[in-house]
């Protein structure tokens, strides 16, 4: 009987020891995360240049470790994390809470929208900045209507500058952020073509996303009738040779292996290759267009029908174009809210005899909507 009474002790401490153990293995102590998030509102609206702080707070003094997450990256450790984007777009910031009894998990879409800047009573209308000038060889080049000058000629309103061969380009901003207006053309460019000679440039524009002034974002090009055609490259290389002599034709090189020249003329006798390039040689990249709206049948007589839309120096009294038909680099389309810099680049390689090179013309870049 002893024994007996002896064994139910030894059986009774045993389970009593195994609960004790089993409570111990289950919680150590462990409280899982109680969290509330000080924002609670999980779709959020910022803009380009505004912060904002997210907190995390501790609610029953469990003990955990804290990510925080923009995207795939994590961003902070820390209770708190300040929030202050560069650019424009959608941002999933995402925090968690973790420990060995259970995880708190938060999660944000953050929509940042880009920074414009507003037309006011003195906003001009046309360009009010050069950025660049960067022409291609050319008759024109060297002199007027294609020196800085004359590049310089077009800001504030109408002048005449032309931009030489394939990839001559030229970049200018405005004083306000131009907006791209539902279903409206948002910008106009005024060029020299008549009905049967145009000279197409490609339209580049970008907004000032980061919102520094400078046109350091990413640039778009303006989709245009000519996209599709055979013969219309987005991936263009030409490199430009300084001849010998500044008398002699400005060969030049593409990306396929193709060469060719710029070739002098008896009405422009300067020099072709731009004088103040100390290189011997430049590279220019970009999309080259479709050259077959060229004839030149009939050499006394040749023409370049412009194409239907999308281009500048294309048809007679100006091209109206939509800022809506900006794709990317893949060929998507893009919602620009609006675009701070512009620009225009010689889109066709062609020579064409007597006439020269085809090159583009600009007489003027204008903010459509705020022409009378
Ligand atoms: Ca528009
Ligand atoms: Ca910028
Ligand atoms: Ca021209
Ligand atoms: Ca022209």
């Amino acid at each position: 009987m002893k024994t007996n009474y002896n064994k139910l002790l030894v059986a009774i401490f045993s389970i009593a020891l195994f609960l004790t153990a089993c409570s111990n293995d289950d919680d150590h102590g462990i409280l899982a995360p109680e969290v509330t998030m000080d924002i609670q509102d999980q779709a959020l609206q910022l803009s380009v240049g505004d912060n904002s702080t997210f907190s995390a707070s501790n609610q029953n003094n469990s003990v955990y470790t804290e990510t925080w997450s923009l995207g795939d990256s994590i961003v902070s450790n820390a209770d708190t994390y300040i929030f202050e984007p560069k650019n424009s777009g959608t941002y999933n910031l995402s925090y968690a809470a973790v420990n060995e009894a259970g995880t708190f998990a938060y999660e944000y879409t953050i929509t940042v929208l880009p920074k414009l800047r507003p037309i006011t009573d003195d906003s001009k209308a046309f360009v009010t900045a050069l950025l660049d000038f960067w022409p291609a060889p050319g008759q024109f080049i060297n002199k007027k209507p294609g020196n800085l000058e004359s590049a310089e000629g077009i800001i504030g309103g109408r002048g005449l500058v032309s931009l030489g061969g394939w990839g001559g380009s030229v970049t200018y901003t405005f004083d306000h952020t131009v907006l791209n207006h539902a279903d409206k053309n948002d910008l106009i460019i005024y060029g020299n073509a008549m009905p049967t000679f145009s000279e197409p440039g490609v339209i580049y524009v970008m907004q000032d996303d980061n919102a520094n002034g400078l046109p350091d974002d990413k640039w778009y090009e303006i989709k245009g009738s000519g996209h599709d055609l055979e013969g219309t490259d987005r991936a263009y290389k030409v490199t430009y040779y300084r001849p010998a002599t500044a008398d002699g034709d400005v060969p030049w090189e593409d990306n396929n292996g193709n060469t060719g020249v710029i070739a002098k003329n008896a009405f422009h006798k300067q020099a072709y290759y731009p004088e103040w390039i100390t290189e011997d040689s430049y590279t220019i990249s970009g999309t080259l267009l479709s050259d077959s709206n060229i004839d030149m049948s009939n050499p006394s007589y040749i023409t370049s029908k412009p194409f239907e839309y999308g281009y500048a120096d294309n048809t007679s009294g100006g091209d109206q174009i939509d800022l809506a038909d900006a794709i990317d680099a893949d060929g998507n389309p893009v919602n620009l809210s609006g675009i701070d810099f512009i620009k225009i680049q010689t889109g066709v390689q062609a020579n064409m005899g007597w006439l020269g090179e085809l090159s583009t013309e600009v007489t003027g870049i204008a903010d459509l909507n705020l022409i009378d």
